[in-house]
């Protein structure tokens, strides 16, 4: 019923209405959307090897209960991605190809090397934190099916978050060693972080456009700054210091200063030469490989129920 007012693309966009799936969209929407939703699903699959490497190494049968839970969260996000990409009338198994052979991205952040138990921490505490302040947002995205996935997974996410910072304040407040280890894992984890939100606004290619069509409701720099401010008080309680000297608060902005990441070690990231980029996407080949006679199966077996339905 809301729909009624509004009807061509542009009105149902200008009065903060739905796209969905039958309406008419312009090309080049319907190819953004493809794009990011796409990376985002390929990011959870991706995302799923940092933290399931230390699933069998968790210091607890709770912990690893929790985090295998976490891991098979990502699978379900992944996969709900894929299915809200499907409605734009692509299929799940070109954009899988499309990831193995390169022609699509993931996030950066999964090619960085998960080293000790406190990295899983801080995955979740950073890791997750980033993702919801920029997915939280998306819950509005004008195109509805993946408006609608966000919801559930930035519920989700926020659970990850809260196991994340468990695991951190556990260790931040153990033994010296303990302290040590958490520490540097926000030492490594941090500026990775901050580069999750994207190239700095000047050098974002889509924003712009996709901010006018209502796909990003935030600019990639406003995003990078709220997840700082939200940060500060967070390692206060941690007791663990964000590794920036630049880091103070600016009484004029009303939000923290702060030194910016790396942006051409961004890049290279992006561009497939970062820590672990080439062990990522060998080991996703692999699964997918291995997994063949899976889809083969469920394939068939699709078949026969259909045939057995008809007769
Ligand atoms: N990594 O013009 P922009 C998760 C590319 S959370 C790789 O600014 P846009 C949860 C960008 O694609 C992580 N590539 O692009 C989890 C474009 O390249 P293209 C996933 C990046 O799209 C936690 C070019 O640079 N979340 O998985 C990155 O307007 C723990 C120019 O950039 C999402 O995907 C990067 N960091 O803004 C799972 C959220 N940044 O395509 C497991 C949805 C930029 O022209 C464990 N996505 N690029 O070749 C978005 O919000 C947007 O796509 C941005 C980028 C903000 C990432």
């Amino acid at each position: 019923a809301a729909r009624l007012a509004a009807s061509t693309f542009d009105e149902v966009i200008a009065a903060d209405q739905k796209i969905e799936p039958r309406d008419a969209m312009p090309e080049a929407y319907r190819k953004t959307l493809i794009r990011q939703i796409a990376q985002h699903a390929h990011s959870e699959i991706i995302g799923m090897q940092p933290e399931g490497n230390w699933i069998s190494r968790a210091p607890s049968l709770k912990r690893k209960a929790i985090l295998l839970a976490k891991v098979q969260d990502e699978a379900g996000h992944g996969l709900y991605l894929y299915a809200a990409a499907e409605t734009l009338g692509v299929s799940r198994a070109d954009l899988v190809d499309a990831l193995l052979d390169g022609r699509q991205k993931y996030s950066s952040i999964f090619n960085y090397p998960t080293l000790t138990w406190a990295d899983v921490g801080a995955i979740g505490w950073l890791v997750d934190g980033a993702a919801i302040v920029n997915q939280v947002p998306l819950c509005r995205c004008s195109y509805g099916p993946y408006a609608r996935a966000m919801i559930r997974v930035c519920k989700e996410e926020s659970f990850h978050q809260r196991q994340g910072y468990e695991i951190l304040h556990t260790l931040a407040h153990g033994t010296e060693a303990q302290h040590a280890m958490a520490q540097d894992a926000l030492d490594r984890w941090w500026y990775p972080s901050l580069a999750m939100f994207g190239p700095p606004d000047a050098d974002s290619t889509h924003s712009e456009r996709s901010m006018a069509w209502k796909i990003k409701r935030f600019s990639n720099d406003e995003l990078r700054q709220r997840f700082v401010d939200m940060c500060v008080g967070q390692a206060e309680i941690l007791g663990l210091r964000i590794p920036d000297d630049g880091l103070r608060w600016n009484e004029q902005r009303g939000a923290y200063d702060f030194t910016a990441p790396d942006y051409a070690e961004l890049m290279r990231v992006i561009k497939g030469d970062g820590p672990c980029n080439r062990q990522r996407i060998e080991h996703r080949r692999r699964a997918h490989a291995e997994g063949a006679w899976v889809r083969e199966a469920a394939e068939a077996y699709a078949r026969k129920h259909a045939t057995a339905t008809v007769a």
